[in-house]
């Protein structure tokens, strides 16, 4: 899954304003009016619901808004550049590292209205100067930041006509755009996770809770990318994130790692699956355990959150397993809840509790 990426991103130079002089039958020394250069385009991240991934940005990493257009004659201002807007999923966290500006020399330039071979001068004006990094959070859906500003147009020499100087040759040359480095990092929002190890039921119950259709099979490893899912209870809304399982070992690599634990990072509460099938209370509680440890190794407070252990397809074991397991996790203090996402039974209770946490 594609969820750290860098990226270019360039806002649009001014446009020069225009050195130039009226020209009209009759008045053979018009004054200046050379007209304003356009604003360059801004470049805005916006939060799209509907990504879940930054897989648009695994080839595409420049985005450049469009530059001001020059100033014209006649007073005429340059059109303004075109914006950009880039779409990035709810939960994507960005950090912003401004690159150096080049500094143009003052630049001669040819004058409309003026015998050929007249030059004028334009000069570059002040760059746009501000934070050199900066971190955002992109939380919420619909939200909008402008990341980096257009460079002003340059003004025409119409605003350089001084008693003094009836004829200016000089004109300023657009402001440059603002240029980032930006570091785009999805860290999914979520209130629940699901963690478990593989083959658990995850995936199944959170068909059985949202509107979420994830694949699910009989084999480890069927998620490979993290599933949203909302469930709708008591008129709340929960995301839901159903990741791939974990096994021991994982936070040496084996499996598919745990990297992917950041997607639940900032949940309020986990919803651990521990399967019933394949084994004695003592057996089920060692799986228990080994969740445990790769939650931990992750090092990122995932062992403090609050935890809802649920005892999975217990539709598929007897009833005297289900109440020793409930009552051997009880001794080490743990509320078991057994659950079958098949049959729905225990589902309503899980409900509640996911309610109730968080
Ligand atoms: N009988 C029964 N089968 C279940 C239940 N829950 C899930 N299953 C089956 O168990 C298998 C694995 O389910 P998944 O939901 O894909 O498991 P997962 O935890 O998401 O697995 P990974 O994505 O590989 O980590 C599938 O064949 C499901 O149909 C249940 O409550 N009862
Ligand atoms: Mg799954």
């Amino acid at each position: 899954m594609v969820d750290h990426v860098n990226i270019f991103v360039r806002a649009g130079n001014g446009g020069a304003g225009a050195v130039s002089f009226r020209r009209e039958k009759f008045i053979p020394k018009g004054g200046p009016d050379g007209g304003d250069g356009g604003k360059g385009g801004n470049v805005y991240l916006e939060t799209d619901p509907n990504l879940s991934t930054l897989q648009d940005f695994a080839h595409n990493k420049k985005f450049a808004a469009g530059d001001g257009m020059k100033g014209g004659g006649k007073k005429m201002s340059g059109a303004k550049g075109e914006d950009i807007i880039i779409k990035v999923p709810v939960g994507t966290l960005v950090k912003l590292t401004r690159l150096a500006l080049e500094t143009d020399e003052e630049k001669d330039i040819r004058v409309r209205g003026m015998k050929l071979g007249v030059l004028g001068k334009l000069f570059r004006q002040g760059h746009i100067e501000g934070e050199t990094w900066q971190h955002l959070d992109m939380s919420e859906p619909g939200m909008s930041l402008r990341i980096a500003r257009g460079g002003k147009g340059g003004r025409g020499n119409v605003h350089f006509k001084g008693s003094s100087r009836t004829t200016p040759m000089i004109a300023e040359d657009g402001q440059m755009g603002e240029s980032f480095e930006v570091e785009l990092e999805l860290k999914l929002l979520a209130d629940v996770g699901l963690v478990g190890l593989p083959n658990a039921g995850k995936s199944t119950l959170l068909s059985v809770l949202s509107n979420a259709r994830p694949k699910v099979a009989d084999y480890e490893f069927t998620t490979l990318e993290p599933n949203l899912g909302v469930l709708k209870a008591a008129d709340k809304h929960l995301v839901i994130a159903d990741i791939p399982g974990l096994i021991e070992g994982a936070s040496e690599g084996k499996g598919l790692g745990i990297k992917f634990l950041k997607h639940i990072e900032r949940t309020r509460v986990l919803v651990h699956l521990v399967p019933s099938i394949g084994g004695t209370p003592e057996e089920i509680y060692a799986k228990y355990k080994v969740i445990r440890k790769e939650l931990k190794a992750f090092e990122a407070g995932l062992e403090d959150k609050k935890e809802i252990v649920v005892l999975s397809k217990i539709d598929l074991v007897d009833d005297g397993l289900v109440k020793k397991t409930v009552s051997y996790f009880k001794k080490k203090k743990i509320a078991l809840l057994p659950m079958s996402a098949a049959t729905g039974n225990g589902v309503k209770q899980l409900v509640s509790e996911i309610l109730k946490k968080s």
